[in-house]
């Protein structure tokens, strides 16, 4: 017996039997089920990463050529302005928030989350900021760039401004929200047998990342606030015209921001900590260091926020402090990623499109990070500011981190999602056309940079054009191998292969019901048989004591509960009364084998 069959099996009186039946209409519906909105989060950023992709297309095409032939300059402007606002706010950072409205309740054993209705209006804060965003079209877009700095932004177009500073807030308030609900969740909901250090590493990772948004996220409204004031009521916070200070903006403004770069990529470190060693077939190496290098990482993110403004009048001492702190964070990054190499090191290694989308996001991630010890540099960075080179960083960080990880994460929890299996062979397709498509796109970039072509500008030095037609190229391939997934997505959805419950056999609760999962998840309490990744570990026997433990402590906690745990402990003493080795309990227990209950399931 597999250490996941262990797990199922002890499990079969928790989960619950008949998947949720759910109708389209539910998801256009204030729904309280998190599972719910989590689809409604996934689908509705990627929504948004569509819209945004599109703007990227128009800035590429824009660039192909040196002269600015295709858009007018402030059209331009615009363009990238909406495109980075898109991809940040209303794609990775919500997207994030959705893996993690569907799965932490699942991964904790939870019925839902502590505040679904809470729950429910954080969604709903965001397509209604995105259109919000989109509709400054309509009356002049912002132009001021993602990072809207005094005095640019209070001198371009103004009713756009106001328009992304209110659309912020909306999204900036939709992230607290969902923080506090997550923190909440985890910290008090979990099965009475997981403690904290038994939790899957994705929750590790939300904590870390809730931290972060609770800390940061206030900040910026803070600093949107009087840049409205500046705008719209003639203060002078941010405006040196009337004696304002531009640079405390910026102060206030990366606060929120250099964090958010963590926020943004935070959640899919815990993603790739559950993927490679399910589809390693092996434990993951460093449990604990991965969990708490989050912690680190978000402590060290919120001291290092000047590492942007080495060029705006930061003194030199005050410089070389953001400098040594900025590279410290390679510490706890480096430990996270050398753990996962030491993970899938050696390990039967399934190539399925999650996990070549998970080793994909450790490349290019990793290259993201060298080039962020690079510009962290005082010397180097003064060099390449404001140029390719950090287009090139930044979305190497942001892409590979984030954009791969929530890739990985869809091919992966797909099956539980809808009870389908994605088509693996369309998965790959379009993880090689997204690999190939980045990398033409964003690589040639730093060689930009180097040679010093300026970002956010519509015109260039004619020598720079070959390497510009290369990006395009790239951008327009990336642009294609969406295509692929939208389809697979589409059609499996409604024709794929039905998944089961468990198709990657993995060992964390949120396999260990029916796929999709019931209207509240589990039927009785779900059990921890085994530590969330012991794969291939014959600990079988050892766990026994333990998991009869678990088992009273779950009979006691769900004593008023409908379904009778007695069962569940008569189960459990069946199963180990008198076995030396617990190795083939199957017939004694008097189930089905789980591959059977798993077609009974669908
Ligand atoms: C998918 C996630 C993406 C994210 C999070 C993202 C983020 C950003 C951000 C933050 C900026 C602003 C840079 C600045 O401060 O000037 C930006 C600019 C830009 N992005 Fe993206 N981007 C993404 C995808 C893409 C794609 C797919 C392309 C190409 C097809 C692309 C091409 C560009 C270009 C050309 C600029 C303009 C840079 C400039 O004019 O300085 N981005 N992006
Ligand atoms: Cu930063």
């Amino acid at each position: 017996m597999t250490q996941a069959q262990f797990q199922e099996t002890a499990n079969i009186e928790a989960r619950g039997t008949e998947p949720a039946d759910r109708h389209w209409r539910d998801y256009f519906t204030f729904n309280t089920d998190h599972k719910v909105i989590g689809i409604q989060y996934l689908v509705t950023t990627f929504g948004f990463y569509l819209i945004g992709g599109v703007l990227a297309t128009l800035v590429r095409t824009e660039l192909a050529t040196p002269d600015s032939d295709f858009v007018t300059p402030e059209l331009y402007n615009s363009l990238f302005t909406v495109h980075a606002t898109v991809m940040i706010f209303l794609w990775i950072v919500p997207a994030g928030a959705g893996f993690a409205n569907f799965l932490i309740p699942l991964m904790i054993g939870a019925k839902d989350m502590a505040f679904p209705r809470l729950n429910a209006l954080a969604f709903w804060m965001i397509p209604v900021a995105g259109v919000l965003l989109l509709s400054s079209f309509l009356v002049g877009a912002p132009q001021a760039g993602w990072t809207s700095y005094p005095p640019l932004s209070l001198v371009t177009a103004q009713m756009g401004e106001e328009i992304w500073i209110l659309s912020v807030l909306f999204l900036g308030t939709s992230s607290i929200l969902g923080a506090v609900n997550f923190a909440v969740t985890i910290f008090t909901m979990r099965v009475p047998s997981m403690s904290l250090n038994e939790m899957p590493l994705f929750c590790w990772a939300m904590i870390a990342t809730s931290a972060l948004t609770l800390v940061a996220t206030p900040v910026l409204a803070a600093a949107l606030i009087l840049l409205s004031f500046d705008l719209l009521a003639g203060t002078a916070f941010f405006n040196p015209t009337g004696n304002g200070d531009p640079v405390v903006y910026q102060h206030l403004f990366w606060f929120y921001s250099h964090p958010a770069v963590y926020i943004m990529i935070m959640p899919f470190f815990g993603v790739i900590s559950e993927i490679l060693p399910i589809h390693s077939r092996k434990p993951i190496f460093g449990y604990l260091a991965i969990a708490y290098s989050s912690l680190a990482i978000s402590f060290l993110g919120l001291i290092v926020w000047a590492h942007h403004m080495f060029t705006s009048g930061t003194p030199g001492w005050l410089r070389m402090f953001f400098m040594i702190t900025t590279m410290i964070i390679a510490v706890p990054t480096g430990i996270k990623i050398f753990s996962w190499l030491a993970t899938i090191w050696g390990g039967k290694l399934r190539l399925v499109s999650a996990m070549l989308f998970g080793m994909g996001f450790i490349s290019t991630f990793l290259l993201g990070g060298i080039t962020g010890i690079m510009v962290a540099s005082v010397p180097f960075d003064i060099h390449v500011h404001d140029t390719y080179f950090i287009v090139a960083h930044l979305h190497y960080v942001l892409f590979g981190g984030s954009v791969f990880g929530i890739y990985a994460a869809f091919y992966h929890w797909f099956p539980k999602m809808t009870g389908r299996m994605l088509n693996e062979f369309w998965g790959r397709v379009h993880f090689g056309l997204t690999y190939i498509g980045f990398t033409v796109t964003f690589l040639p970039m730093h060689a930009l940079g180097m040679q010093g072509m300026p970002r956010r500008v519509a015109m260039y030095d004619p020598k720079f054009t070959t390497i510009n037609v290369i990006c395009t190229i790239g951008a327009y391939m990336l642009a294609v191998s969406t295509i692929p997934f939208i389809v697979n997505v589409i059609w499996s959805w409604r024709y794929g292969p039905k998944a089961g419950d468990n198709p990657w056999e993995a060992l964390t609760l949120e396999w260990m019901t029916t796929s999709p999962p019931p209207i509240e998840n589990f039927e009785g309490i779900p059990v921890l048989a085994t530590g969330p990744y012991d794969y291939g570990m014959e600990k079988i026997q050892n766990t026994g004591e333990r998991l009869k433990l678990m088992l009273r402590e779950n009979a006691i906690a769900s004593s008023g509960q409908k379904r009778g745990i007695p069962i569940a402990e008569a189960q459990a003493s069946t199963f180990f009364s008198g076995t030396a080795t617990l190795v083939e309990p199957e017939s004694e227990i008097n189930v089905d084998s789980p591959a059977d209950e798993r077609q009974d399931s669908n």
